[in-house]
């Protein structure tokens, strides 16, 4: 199917997809998605998503009902608001609460334009769906054309509940990100992919990249530079210098439309782009993630590591502790960030027993490593789907949680399991 003409309509109010537009209208970020699926070598997920954002600490995670309450308090003071995007801080298809958050934003304000940013592992189950809840622009950030590069770019992939490394995880999310691009453009959406430009590792295959999902009909390109940071794998690699990333637009554009004017946002960005206004509106909507100002844990980190305990001194079992005790650490140092209670009263049998785990997983929500001493094969499952950890340890909390980053995961379920 082509675009809808009625589509190329819209993009000339959407100020990422057309160049016009980017001074006269706004767009307003929700921050309600801090799970991910992969985890990329130049991400820090404590900070916003380096897909869709500029590195800072995301003021606040909302959960979609905040978030529709916030879009009512921004309209008003902001009239020129046409795009309501979901882009992080983690993966938005990762986070059932992308969904419940368009559904909410759709129904309360139906001319506002849907947008969102992913990274495409999720795509093929997901682009009906959001189809069907009325958006029409997606981002993907594709940052390897082979699973060769990808094996560099990416750490690991979470598909099936199995974490895949290597040539192997790159090249499920590879196949997956190109399934997706063209499902989303034969149902007449318009499609943007973003990659990140790393000079010494996926450079060189930039251009074929573009021609290929140009071929899949994608809409448009953007091609952003790796922003090094702190505590990732790529700290020390260098950006690409702005001409290298011109020269590079400049190659890429015979063979498809590119942005040039991608400010690199926040995921809770607000306003025009270039001109984030989000520090006035922090807050506004409430919080419902329970996060202070400052954002600890808001992404899903594995350095933000929760310990199942019942006494506070030794680590327990997933589903029989009384709490989990929760801690940002580097290996060496940790920092103790807040206790999560675990309502063991509540029916764990049967099919409630299901939900008495999912309860536990959302409430850890932040946390990319989980110690446990023990755990059965369903809340492994379960926590594995939601790109958590799952690291098996005994004895004293502290030590484990030093311990944790270093010891092997337990979350590898065979797929017939
Ligand atoms: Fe947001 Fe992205 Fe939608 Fe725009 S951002 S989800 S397409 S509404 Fe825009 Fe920001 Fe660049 Fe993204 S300037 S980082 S391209
Ligand atoms: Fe980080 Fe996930 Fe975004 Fe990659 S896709 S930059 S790991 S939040």
């Amino acid at each position: 199917m082509s675009m809808d003409p009625k589509l190329e309509e819209v993009i000339r109010t959407h100020p990422c997809y057309c160049e016009d537009a980017h001074r006269s209208f706004a767009r307003m970020h929700l921050p309600v998605a801090p799970r991910c699926n992969i985890q990329c070598n130049f991400c820090n997920r404590r900070f916003d998503c380096c897909n869709e954002s500029r590195p800072g600490v995301t003021s606040e995670v909302l959960t979609p009902e905040a978030a529709a309450d916030k879009v009512a308090y921004v309209k008003e003071r902001i009239p020129n608001l046409s795009v309501i995007g979901i882009a992080g801080p983690g993966d938005p298809l990762a986070n059932e609460e992308t969904f419940r958050s368009i559904e909410l934003v759709r129904k309360r304000f139906p001319d506002l334009t849907l947008c969102i940013s992913t990274n495409g592992l999720a795509l093929p189950d997901c682009a009906d769906r959001l189809y069907d809840l009325g958006v029409r622009f997606v981002t993907v950030t594709v940052n390897a054309l082979t699973p060769e590069t990808g094996a560099e770019v990416y750490d690991s992939v979470v598909f099936g509940g199995r974490r895949l490394r290597g040539v192997e995880g790159a090249s499920v999310l590879l196949s997956r990100q190109l399934e997706g691009i063209e499902r989303c453009a034969s149902l007449g959406m318009a499609v943007k992919v973003n990659v990140v430009m790393i000079p010494g590792i996926n450079d060189g295959e930039i251009p074929d990249l573009v021609k290929k999902v140009k071929s899949l009909g994608a809409y448009m390109a953007n091609i952003l530079p790796l922003i090094p940071v702190e505590g990732t794998r790529f700290a020390d690699r260098r950006a690409p210098t702005p001409q290298e990333r011109r020269e590079m637009m400049d190659r890429c554009e015979l063979d498809a439309r590119m942005m040039r004017h991608c400010r690199q946002c926040r995921a809770d960005a607000i306003g025009l782009l270039g001109e984030d206004r989000s520090p006035e509106f922090v807050h506004i909507g409430g919080c419902g993630s329970g996060c202070g100002p400052q954002g600890d844990a808001v992404g899903c980190d594995e350095s933000v590591v929760a310990v199942a305990t019942s006494d506070g001194r030794t680590v327990g079992g997933f589903g029989n502790s009384t709490s989990f005790r929760v801690y940002a650490t580097d290996g060496g140092t940790c920092r103790f960030l807040r206790e999560v209670p675990v309502d063991l009263t509540l029916p764990v049998s049967g099919g409630s027993h299901r939900d008495h785990i999912e309860r536990i997983a959302s409430s850890l929500a932040g946390c990319g490593t989980v110690v446990v001493s023990e755990i059965g094969e369903m809340p492994s499952r379960v926590l594995a789907s939601r790109g958590v950890r799952v690291v098996r340890a005994s004895g004293d909390v502290d030590r484990a949680v030093r311990d944790a980053l270093r010891r092997p995961d337990e979350c590898i379920i065979s797929d017939s399991a």
